[in-house]
């Protein structure tokens, strides 16, 4: 059997949504691994060292023990999942993975996207990262709504986002609605499975706010 390097180290900013993702997803299956706290407010990952092993100025990203990086939050979970195989977060077949990663892209793309561009397009702490378009911003409100509510209509009829089981749509899913406080929208009272499925999710270690960053460690 090919040898799987092991993981080294996770970069990320404990408080952004896309470490979120990742670390909530370790948690899940009760991995630990070295953490490097990264300040994107003082632009820590544009730091060309961290740039050129990284391959990009994004966080989060995944050292191994090889030296190798992998960027991309899902790319990371999936790796993650191959090292630790449980608890299955991803899908035990092939229609199973297919039905979680439909589920996880249209979460992604419905949901997490138009969040983010409602914050980066109108929050001044975004004014450094991004060429802001207000009306991008108040384009994405009512898809942000549209995404709250497609995932209602999901789960009016299943007790998670993709079927009968935890898996990382539901992550990904829960993760973008508590970003949404950055952009003060507010899930509708109307939305009631929504907000009972959020409710029932609440106490999972992974998604406990960060009390302060993980301890800044030195790279290298
Ligand atoms: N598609 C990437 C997105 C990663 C991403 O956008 N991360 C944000 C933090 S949540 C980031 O690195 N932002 C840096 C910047 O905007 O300069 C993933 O899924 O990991």
């Amino acid at each position: 059997m090919t040898h799987l390097p092991a993981m080294h180290r996770l970069y990320v900013t404990s408080t952004a949504p896309n470490p979120r993702r990742v670390l909530a997803f370790l948690a899940e299956k009760g991995v630990e691994v070295e953490l490097v706290e990264l300040d994107m407010g003082r632009r820590e990952h544009y730091d060309p060292e961290y740039v050129a092993r990284a391959g990009a100025p994004v966080i989060p990203a995944l050292e191994l023990e090889n030296g190798e990086f992998l960027t991309e939050s899902v790319a990371i979970c999936r790796y993650v999942e191959a090292l630790h195989p449980e608890p299955n977060l991803m899908g035990r077949d092939g229609l199973e993975a297919a039905r979680i990663e439909m589920w996880q892209r249209r979460v992604e793309f419905g949901l997490l996207l138009p969040v983010g561009f409602v914050f980066r397009h109108s929050h001044p702490s975004m004014a450094g990262f991004e060429n802001q378009v207000p009306e991008w911003a108040e384009a994405n409100r009512p898809r942000v709504l549209a995404g709250l509510e497609m995932l209602d209509r999901r789960l009016s009829s299943a007790p998670f986002v993709a079927g009968e089981r935890f898996t990382i749509a539901d992550i990904t899913a829960w993760l973008a609605i508590d970003f949404m406080r950055v952009t003060r929208i507010a899930p509708p009272e109307e939305l009631e499975a929504l907000r009972r499925w959020h409710a029932r999710l609440a106490d999972r270690p992974g998604f406990q706010r960060p009390a302060r960053p993980a301890r800044k460690q030195t790279a290298g």
